[in-house]
């Protein structure tokens, strides 16, 4: 970078120090607060900067991307209100363990703590929601924070940590040396783990394996599933972790996620060894803390997780192995017990999957399982399903079959708007991949601008709106705990496939089953960003109950 003699500004220093780390895309929404920066990356063509709509949206992309290529994705807002837009992706990169670096543009240091126009301090802020919060207050000192930046937001638990930048510490000039590329850190299981673990499985009979949380990569889930293919092991996975291990292998038994198989969850009770890896089992994945007996589960427990801040967090684990999922799959794709006792286990547990996902039939025209059936034959294996929350995304949670690493951007905070600036951020990253979003209507509305963004920077994706006229899945538990009550759930809604053409983008409407196919054909053939709108029968309300159906039920159990 062009420098004065050797003197680089703070913004210079700091996008020197992305280039060092292999950045190759940054998401932004640009503000006044930190322009030095902004003109440091215009001599750094190497670096695409994508100017987003909304700072939630950037950092929704910017956390997909890290899910996508495996290192920190960046994002740049503006203090204050850029700030708190971008803290939706925030929490999303810390619940879903994804390494993610915001910067922010601060105030000048001489009017800190003044609460000066859009001042905040985003150590409090943050303090919750990010691993590491830090305000650099001397130029000289760039180098050393963005390198700690990128060993802290990748290492351990993988979540996102957030920079604040004064922006004139980023116009003034410093000459620190330049610093190397940061490796992530991971922990790797001892030669102990890996016998012990053995000698729990050689003892079981019903073992199941639960696979989740952050840090994989497709070597990581090849070895797994490796070991699991060699010991005939049952894999069930977490709340939208579908794509860690490949649905049409006889091993996978299906997700522990909101609604979920009775019968797995049976399986989980019924099991006496339990291997959790990278999970953190949460709230969604064991049915409000019922699931697994806390402190002590019942089933020997082996918990394998990046840090060791959740292990003897919740459950106290027979084994508890702090290892990353990399080293620790590539370690136990070796472990293999003699003959396994559970193969009957295991196919039932395949069995109960198959059954469990046969789409059912539901009121009016657009048969949303039909249309599944048709998604699972039609998309390649290694498309990326995106959503956000409600319970349109259930169709794509429940029925559709993941079959490779990354092919499914589902935030595990359940946040409503992710899918649609995941799906861009995933096509930028593998414009070869075919990436499909499901999105309510009420989900679409939350990030639909960005939109914008997919036609500007030509990322070519296809949206599905399930449109009811209605925030559904409020509206389900309105209807089951206060019956006929409906309150603040109805939704006016625009023409998408209109909205889609003002923005530049192709539209379509789905009013029957069999227009579908000729309508996501359309939409991929379009060589546009696409919407297609679902007009789905508001009696629909889940894939096994009507709205009436609920309230019925809602009122007998009152009357009762
Ligand atoms: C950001 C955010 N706000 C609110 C919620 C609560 N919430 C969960 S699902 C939902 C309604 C979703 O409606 P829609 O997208 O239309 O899907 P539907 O349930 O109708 O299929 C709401 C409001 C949430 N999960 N995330
Ligand atoms: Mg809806």
């Amino acid at each position: 970078m062009t420098s004065k003699n050797n003197l680089r500004t703070g913004g210079q220093l700091l996008v020197d120090g992305l280039r060092v780390n292999g950045v190759d895309r940054v998401f932004c929404v640009p503000g006044e607060s930190y322009l030095a920066a902004l003109d440091a990356f215009h001599d750094v063509p190497e670096i695409q900067l994508v100017v987003c709509r909304h700072e939630s949206g950037a950092a929704m992309m910017a956390d997909t991307h890290a899910r996508m290529t495996g290192r920190p994705g960046v994002v740049f807002v503006t203090r204050g209100p850029g700030a708190t837009n971008a803290s939706a992706g925030v929490h999303i990169a810390f619940q879903d363990s994804t390494p993610m670096i915001l910067f922010i543009g601060q105030v000048a240091r001489d009017f800190l703590d003044r609460e000066a126009f859009q001042e905040i301090d985003y150590r409090r802020m943050f303090g919750q929601m990010a691993k590491w919060v830090a305000e650099i207050a001397d130029t000289a000192r760039v180098p050393e924070y963005v390198s700690r930046a990128f060993y802290v937001s990748q290492s351990g638990r993988p979540g996102p940590v957030v920079l604040s930048l004064p922006e004139d510490m980023l116009a003034e000039r410093a000459a620190p040396s330049d610093i190397l590329a940061a490796k992530a850190v991971e922990a790797h299981p001892g030669e102990a783990d890996m016998k012990e673990l053995a000698q729990l499985l050689g003892k079981a009979e019903r073992p199941l394996m639960i696979v989740g949380g952050g840090g994989w990569n497709a070597g990581a889930c090849d070895d797994l599933r490796a070991f699991a293919e060699a010991n005939a092991l049952a894999v069930a996975v977490t709340f939208r972790c579908q794509d860690k291990f490949d649905n049409s292998h006889a091993c996978y038994a299906g997700d522990l996620g909101v609604g979920p198989n009775p019968k797995l969850l049976q399986r989980v009770r019924e099991s006496d060894l339990l291997v959790v890896v990278g999970a953190r089992l949460g709230e969604m994945t064991t049915v409000g803390y019922t699931l697994i007996d806390i402190p002590k589960p019942k089933q020997a427990f082996v918990h394998v997780y990046p840090g060791p801040e959740e292990l003897g967090r919740v459950y106290q684990p027979t084994l508890a192995v702090n290892a990353g999922m990399k080293a620790f799959a590539a370690a136990v794709r070796a472990v293999k017990v003699g003959q396994p006792k559970w193969r009957q286990w295991t196919k039932d547990a395949r069995a109960d999957y198959l059954a469990w996902t046969k789409p059912p039939k539901i009121p009016g025209r657009v048969q949303m399982g039909e249309i599944m059936d048709w998604l699972n034959e039609r998309l390649p294996a290694d498309s990326v399903v995106c959503n956000g929350a409600g319970n349109f995304a259930t169709w794509a949670n429940r029925f559709y079959r993941y079959r490779s690493f990354a092919s499914l951007m589902g935030p595990t905070s359940g946040s409503m708007g992710f899918g649609l600036p995941a799906a861009v951020a995933a096509k930028l990253a593998d414009p070869k991949r075919l990436v499909v979003v499901f999105a309510g209507d009420g989900d679409f509305m939350m990030t639909g601008q960005e939109l914008a963004t997919a036609v500007q920077y030509g990322a070519d994706i296809v949206v599905l709106v399930g449109n009811n006229g209605m925030l559904g899945t409020i509206r389900m538990h309105q209807e089951r705990e206060y019956p006929g009550r409906v309150c603040a759930t109805d939704l006016a809604n625009p023409d998408f496939a209109a909205l889609a053409r003002a923005y530049g983008a192709h539209g379509e409407v789905v009013e029957r089953t069999d227009q579908f196919a000729a309508a996501f054909e359309a939409a991929v053939k379009s060589g546009k960003p696409a919407v297609i709108e679902l007009r789905l029968d508001p009696e629909a309300i889940t894939p096994m109950a009507t709205l009436s159906g609920i309230r019925k039920a809602a009122l007998e159990k009152a009357k009762a």
